[in-house]
């Protein structure tokens, strides 16, 4: 396996859109990351995930790209984004834009040409297709609710948006399309910017447009949105024309993907991405009404995708590790205890997310604990995905009640309320009130706080990125799990020939025993101010994470 810089980054995700406003317009904003650029450094992390910043008119909050060659107004000017990356490298870290290229803004114009006449020379820049007896061309749903065609009465077609109606999905198929996208990565990567996440790359490549019988939507984008006959020739012809040319990373996103397709997109002896980011435990706790109807959590379940995932090494790919992002819940809402076990959850999360093989992806806000929100009206929440759907089950006459605590324990507005710097209104990322509201707990979460404090989250996730950049083990060392089936205690190996790890994560809240093994294990750092063992027992607390070390000479045996 190829020893390299991006498989030992740790990544920290920006959502510049909530991250700080510096001129109180209730907007994060590009001068505004520059302003905090000393937190993110003293994170100690290598390289910076920005969300999109293009020109766009925010239909699902940048995801709808109007001009790939100019920043968001909202945003700031080109000249403050190369103010950014120069202050990112500066600081010896590096930036990666993120690319949404499966469909662009429907105020792109392209899409704009595209629309004006079936015989426009850009009509086939975008999917369309007749009628079908007076109704859609098939019957595959979007992603935010509804059908996945919306219809055209100037020209008598309907356009593919698997997203939503703003978002029509960019073709393929078109040769002159791809060349336009080739064109546009060129540019970025020529102004220096250090690799792309790839927005929905795995459903780029469509799949004949007939009916599609499906019982569960998750099921349709595996079976039918992702994966498509032509993806390996995309991914490996724009990597090819593109970031082949640079020493530069990529991470795809691929909703829909499974273990089995994931050398389609990662496979290291092919020149495609160098890594992709699963669903397999972000979707689990999605019940059969989809994500707002959710299932309780299966912590063997967890365990299990991940021990799979692992796997990916030994055939020649590379693990993306996250657990959150500006799509789901916040962390330690979802998979840690935001209540009685807030501090030692966040806390355990970060012990997994630092020692697990693979790329750490951190998103922002997670380092110091930010949970979800509950916003007094479905009229506070801006997320598309969340509003249409609330639209759906209202038009329906469901159950809106029951909705709603789907959308408090799954919607993407808990990932994205402003960061928390301090105290201040609004937490201190706006004089204004904030596009989205500020998570009133902002009173004893933020940053300003924590740093004060060596025993807050912020800090305890200092030392595990400390932890994980000295120790490269962490990075490329064996991971095996040794406990597959407890109900509550994450309990696995990371070693190679030099060094041997033991992490133990208590993902519960009631205490947990177990045996150490024959060998000599050393206590390297734990969530809890001492350790508690009986001989070689070890008696973890609710939530306690410990990373123990063979041969640490100088610290507590187990
Ligand atoms: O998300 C793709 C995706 O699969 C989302 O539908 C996500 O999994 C879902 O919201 C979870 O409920 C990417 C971006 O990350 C997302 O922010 C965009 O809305 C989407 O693509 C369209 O560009
Ligand atoms: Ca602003």
């Amino acid at each position: 396996m190829q020893k390299t810089w991006w498989k030992e980054a740790i990544v920290y995700q920006i959502y510049p859109r909530s991250f700080y406003d510096s001129n109180d317009d209730g907007i994060g904003d590009l001068p505004g990351i520059i302003e905090k650029l000393d937190h993110i450094q003293h994170l100690g992390v290598d390289v910076i995930w920005l969300g999109p910043v293009y020109d766009s008119p925010n239909d699902d909050n940048g995801y709808d790209i109007r001009d790939y060659y100019a920043i968001m107004q909202e945003f700031g000017t080109m000249a403050d984004f190369d103010r950014l990356l120069a202050e990112v490298h500066q600081r010896g870290m590096k930036l990666i834009m993120d690319l949404v290229v499966n469909h662009s803004s429907d105020e792109h114009a392209w899409f704009v040409e595209s629309r004006s006449s079936k015989t426009n020379d850009k009509r086939d820049f975008y999917i369309w297709k007749d009628s079908k007896d007076g109704h859609p061309p098939n019957n595959w749903p979007s992603f935010f609710g509804g059908n996945a065609w919306k219809y055209h009465p100037d020209t008598d077609q309907w356009y593919l948006h698997l997203f939503t109606e703003k978002q029509p999905d960019l073709n393929w198929e078109n040769e002159a399309l791809r060349n336009e996208v080739y064109q546009l990565m060129n540019w970025w990567l020529d102004k220096g910017i250090d690799g792309f996440r790839m927005d929905v790359i795995s459903v780029i490549s469509k799949r004949d447009f007939d009916d599609t019988p499906f019982e569960v939507f998750e099921e349709t984008i595996s079976n039918k949105y992702a994966n498509g006959p032509r993806i390996e020739e995309f991914l490996t012809e724009m990597v090819e024309k593109t970031t082949s040319k640079y020493d530069v990373m990529t991470v795809g996103e691929g909703p829909g993907i499974d273990f089995d397709h994931a050398l389609k997109y990662v496979d290291e002896s092919k020149q495609r991405l160098n890594m992709i980011f699963h669903f397999d435990h972000m979707f689990m706790d999605h019940g059969p009404g989809g994500k707002f109807d959710p299932v309780p959590f299966d912590f063997i379940r967890f365990v299990e995708v991940f021990e799979q995932w692992d796997k990916l090494v030994e055939q020649g790919g590379w693990p993306a590790i996250f657990l959150g992002n500006h799509d789901f819940a916040r962390i330690v809402s979802r998979f840690g205890n935001d209540q009685e076990y807030h501090e030692k959850s966040a806390k355990a999360l970060a012990v997994l997310l630092l020692t697990l093989r693979g790329t750490t992806y951190i998103y922002q806000g997670d380092e110091i604990g930010m949970t979800n929100i509950k916003l007094p009206s479905i009229l506070d929440y801006r997320d598309v995905e969340t509003l249409n759907a609330y639209r759906e089950v209202e038009g329906n006459g469901g159950d809106l009640r029951k909705f709603m605590e789907g959308v408090y324990a799954q919607g993407r507005d808990n990932a994205r309320t402003p960061m928390q710097w301090s105290r201040a209104e609004h937490g201190g990322f706006s004089k204004t009130t904030p596009w989205l509201n500020s998570n009133p707990n902002h009173s004893r979460i933020n940053v300003e706080d924590q740093e004060k404090d060596e025993e807050s989250i912020l800090h305890f996730y200092k030392k595990a990125v400390q932890l994980r950049k000295s120790n490269p083990t962490l990075v490329y060392g064996s991971f095996k799990v040794q406990e597959v089936a407890h109900k509550e205690l994450f309990l696995y190996e990371r070693k190679d020939e030099i060094e041997n790890f033991l992490v133990a994560i208590n993902f519960s809240s009631k205490k947990v025993s177990f045996q150490s093994q024959e060998k000599d294990y050393h206590l390297l750092m734990n969530n809890y101010p001492d350790l508690l063992t009986t001989d070689k027992v070890v008696h973890l607390r609710p939530w306690e994470a410990c990373v123990f070390k063979e041969h640490q000479v100088e610290q507590s045996v187990i």
